[in-house]
């Protein structure tokens, strides 16, 4: 793989980069892959149904792994497969008894196909594991281990952009004549200017709208749903998670989901429309389950590019979350699953969005854990790593995918050395790495455990319905709301101030039944004062978060 490290690209942003725009020779016209036998696509003779969302999607505890950065198995210092699936454990070892695990029960792997650039996103052939990573055996395997645990695994469908390393691009440039020439969209008769990803020349765009294009895509998604090629689609890959899908049209995504639903009703089809909740909205009709809650994060974090703003800094209010969930219910269609996250690739880490203030860090985490929607955690996230995006000198979003800190040293078996930069935001013996973090129950990487087993242990908290309570007396600081189904009564109150602080919360006003209830907070243990369905006051220590579990007696 030719890796030249100051290419970058931030999937879903546009980001004015460097790119050497080195103009490929016409090369010979490649065949195109085996086509694998599938049924032919019919167009629905009626208006597509309401969303069905799969089931394990509403309880999915997702975890965002970048391959390259998370565990190395042959010493070559850059992560792979069988790195990943000897790191397993770590992440959910399948026993629910046990509970030094972190519990995640799905995987999101960035791209795993051959690609032109450290971070996947330019694939140069769609039917092929990266070879840095492994081979398609190590994924099998990988998709087996991570399913005998428990864990669904999704992988990145990369369809708006490709390399112009790509066969078929390389083909088509300056090549009017080529079977691929309408696969792209030229500016110019010679075809060598040309519509690309963020405008950078590495990064050509596929014309979505060509049915050809389309086929090509769909193509690609039946070949890794059927990882093992027997003809079975619901033993492999669990769901796609749909990169930059502003790029393609509503109605591809339309037929995308048509098609592989056909192929296996349980597959998770995740969109990441990065825009406004209404413009979310739109891709719920007949193509997302589910779409990243990009709304909720720019209220917590303020901007993928900023520190210390939002309401993880205190800056906004709690109570902005409430108006991100309401936009939910005004603008998604029924059934819609929103998977909500602090940080991912291509944000600066949430240790850094808060400065370094691991208490931040640990109420943005019980916030996330308790609020409806999907959590995500980014590798790394759970033991505090920091990760602010590079001025391109000569690096920009590898500082927010630097190498998993598995131990104190930054050294031992398994660890990624790929990057390794003087100015790095990790560093050794920064009380950041499982190692020091793994057996101390007061640490980050425990809470991040308690939290997921919480979440675990508590479906309410996936499933059931979400209610604002009022706080009648006390700061704005203060944010409150209940968790409720047919099992369970669970009250949040989140104290986003450094001060410790009263407040009277007005359940009277709430669908709370008649108590009286006892309360008992699932994080600590404590019992706190019985309620009787009125007023509640409580006394809340600075940067706390209550889980309450209430109880009639
Ligand atoms: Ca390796
Ligand atoms: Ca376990
Ligand atoms: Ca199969
Ligand atoms: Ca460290």
């Amino acid at each position: 793989m030719p890796r030249t490290a100051a290419r970058t690209l931030s999937a879903g942003l546009a980001l004015a980069v460097l790119a050497a725009a080195c103009a490929p020779a016409p090369a010979p016209t490649p065949a195109p892959p085996t086509a694998t036998p599938y049924p032919v696509w019919q167009p629905a003779p009626t208006p597509v149904p309401d969303l069905i969302t799969p089931q394990w999607g509403r309880e999915m505890l997702l975890y965002l792994v970048f391959v390259r950065s998370f565990a190395d198995s042959d010493g070559d210092g850059i992560g792979d497969l069988r790195g990943l699936t000897d790191r397993l454990d770590y992440l959910n070892d399948g026993d629910p008894q046990t509970t030094t695990d972190l519990g995640v029960n799905a995987l999101w792997l960035m791209p795993i196909f051959a690609a032109a650039s450290y971070h996947g996103y330019d694939t140069v052939d769609h039917f092929r594991v990266n070879p840095d990573y492994g081979t398609r055996e190590d994924l099998i395997t990988l998709v087996q281990e991570c399913h005998r645990r428990g864990i669904r695994v999704l992988l990145d469908y990369v369809m708006g952009a490709v390399s112009d390393q790509h066969p078929y691009f390389r083909d088509a440039y300056g090549n009017p004549a080529s079977p691929y020439a309408d696969w792209f969209t030229w500016y110019d008769e010679a075809h060598t200017r040309y519509k690309a990803f963020a405008n950078i020349p590495s990064v050509p765009t596929p014309n979505g709208d060509n049915p050809a294009v389309q086929e090509y895509a769909l193509q690609v998604a039946r070949y890794w749903l059927d990882l093992d090629g027997d003809g079975d689609y619901t033993n492999g890959i669990d769901g796609l998670r749909c990169d930059w899908a502003l790029a393609q049209s509503h109605a591809f995504w339309q037929r995308l989901r048509s098609e592989l639903k056909a192929l296996n009703p349980d597959l998770l089809l995740l969109g990441e429309v990065w825009s406004t909740a209404q413009d979310i909205g739109t891709y719920y009709r007949g193509q997302f389950d589910s779409t990243f809650d990009f709304p909720l994060y720019y209220v917590l974090a303020a901007d993928p590019l900023a520190t210390g703003r939002g309401v993880l800094n205190l800056v906004d209010p709690p109570g902005f979350v409430h108006g991100a969930l309401l936009q939910r219910e005004r603008y998604y269609s029924a059934g819609a699953q929103s998977v909500i996250f602090l940080n991912n690739h291509d944000t600066n880490r949430v240790m850094s969005s808060v400065q370094g203030d691991e208490g931040l860090a640990r109420l943005a985490a019980t916030l996330l854990f308790t609020l409806p929607g999907s959590p995500l955690v980014y590798y790394g996230e759970e033991i505090g790593m920091s990760g602010v995006k590079g001025n391109g000198q000569p690096y920009w979003d590898e500082y927010r995918r630097e190498p998993m800190d598995w131990y104190a040293a930054e050294s031992g078996p398994g660890m990624t050395t790929w990057f390794r930069p003087a100015d790095r935001n990790n560093a050794a013996n920064d009380g950041v790495s499982v190692e020091e973090q793994t057996n101390d129950p007061a640490s980050l990487l425990a809470h991040y455990r308690r939290l997921i087993r919480l979440r675990q242990n508590w479906p309410t908290l996936s499933l059931g319905s979400y209610e604002r309570v009022t706080v009648s007396e006390g700061p704005r600081s203060v944010y409150s709301y209940l968790r409720q189904d047919a099992a369970a009564q669970l009250l949040v109150v989140l104290n986003f101030s450094r001060e410790s602080t009263a407040a009277t919360l007005d359940l009277g006003a709430t669908s709370l039944p008649p108590g009286p209830w006892t309360a008992t907070d699932l994080l600590s243990g404590a019992a706190l004062p019985s309620l009787a369905g009125g007023a509640y006051r409580l006394e809340l220590p600075p940067l706390s978060g209550l889980v309450l579990h209430l109880e009639r007696f």
